[in-house]
């Protein structure tokens, strides 16, 4: 019998990832390089080579869950293996900058979990780091992966055409609620060393992301409340939710990680909610919403344009669909219409399934693969870049800052 012809995914040079994590992140970025390649037709084959994590036992359930090749309990391994061109960072934030700048160093491509880091000054060497590397042909991308919901992709085209003309509001909120149980443990999230802020960072940066990517414009100043609702905590481990996601630190970056097996009482040191407004570059008023206190919102991500022309609203809760509404409509049917965002025709959504059929969270760290991986073969710089990132590093300082100086409340008398 003839031998059958070579099997496109073998003729196709690999690219081995090591990744370093394996919670919820690494577990959602795990499915994303196992699927990339089986829904795009792409010119380099994903390999999941090494994952790394803090326990032995721990990280090898993993690997073998998740379909990594091998495990370790040192992520500077990875960095040493020629067959690892790209590391994949899906740990705290305060191990964000070491792994990066090292990796980038031993000139490995990088994906980065977002935020970039926990301070700009992490942020601004991790993006020193990124364009040394650029030079060299290594490259770097921020996982902000809601830029990759085709609905939202969509919402970018819609504004880069001019259809909603002149931005003139952006609208933006991300709410969940997993701990407004006061019981609720005082997990990593909630730590400053480790996640360098609460709500702010963790799903504020989203929106800030959001609203420069789709309006193609900068925050250019803030002013900001902040509150933390909740200051004490029982030590302990989270048994659901999104607390319960364990973060990963390499053993030798261990952060001062509350001891999940103590008992006793420990400080929350990171906002529960942040509220802010904004100006951007472009002239547009923008108001911003990030808490973990919106009881019964789960992960309510909304974002909504209003422009000269018209309007763009998506809401992730039915996260298929786009909100539209064109001015230059004639009045008798005129009005924000439903563009269900499932045809071939519109971004990432052809590599899948028919129209109707709908795409979920985890799509978009598919699309984020396709998108790295592209730009890693054509050599192109990656969006969003580490420059990306260090920006929205930026504005969450400014937040910070505005919060803590009140001098611009002004009280309303009782
Ligand atoms: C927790 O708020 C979290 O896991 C975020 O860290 C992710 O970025 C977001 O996509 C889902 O919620």
């Amino acid at each position: 019998m003839s031998p059958l012809p070579p099997n496109s995914r073998t003729a196709r040079p690999p690219l081995g990832v090591g990744m370093v994590g394996h919670s919820f992140m690494g577990r959602v970025h795990s499915h994303a390089w196992r699927s990339v390649n089986a829904f795009f037709d792409l010119p380099l084959q994903v390999d999941l080579r090494v994952v790394a994590g803090r326990d032995a036992a721990r990280v090898g359930a993993a690997a073998d869950r998740l379909g990594w090749a091998e495990s370790t309990t040192d992520w500077r391994e990875l960095l040493d293996r020629d067959d690892i061109a790209l590391i994949d960072i899906c740990t705290q934030g305060s191990v964000h900058a070491e792994i990066a700048v090292a990796a980038l160093e031993a000139g490995k491509h990088v994906l980065c979990e977002k935020p970039l880091a926990n301070t700009p000054a992490e942020a601004e060497a991790m993006a020193r780091a990124a364009a040394d590397a650029a030079e060299r042909g290594v490259l770097a991308m921020v996982g902000f992966n809601y830029r990759r919901v085709p609905a939202l992709s969509l919402a970018r085209a819609l504004v880069a055409e001019g259809r909603i003309g002149t931005v003139r509001h952006v609208r933006a909120r991300y709410l969940q609620d997993w701990i407004v149980d006061p019981e609720h443990p005082l997990v990593w999230r909630l730590v400053r060393e480790q996640a360098g802020s609460g709500a702010l960072g963790d799903i504020g940066a989203h929106i800030i992301d959001l609203a420069e990517f789709l309006t193609g414009d900068h925050i250019t100043g803030v002013s900001a409340i902040t509150e933390t609702f909740i200051h004490k905590r029982p030590l302990g481990t989270a048994q659901s939710g999104i607390g319960a996601q364990v973060a990963d630190t390499p053993s030798d970056a261990e952060a001062a990680a509350p001891d999940a097996s103590a008992a006793g009482i420990g400080t929350v040191t990171v906002d529960d909610a942040a509220i802010f407004l904004a100006r951007t570059s472009g002239g547009a008023l923008a108001t911003f919403e990030a808490t973990r206190f919106a009881t019964g919102r789960k992960n309510a991500l909304s974002i909504e344009l209003n422009g000269s022309r018209g309007s763009v609203a998506f809401d992730f809760e039915a996260m298929n669909d786009l909100w539209f509404h064109d001015l230059d409509e004639p009045a008798a049917t005129s009005g924000f219409r439903r563009i269900t965002v499932t045809e071939p025709t519109h971004p990432y959504t052809g590599a899948w399934w028919p129209p109707g059929h709908g795409l979920g969270y985890e799509h978009s760290f598919t699309h984020q693969a396709r998108d790295l991986i592209d730009a890693i073969a054509n050599g192109t710089t990656p969006r969003p870049s580490f420059e990306d990132g260090l920006r929205v590093q930026r504005v969450l300082a400014a937040v910070e800052a505005s919060a803590t100086d009140n001098s611009r409340w002004t009280p309303v008398e009782v």
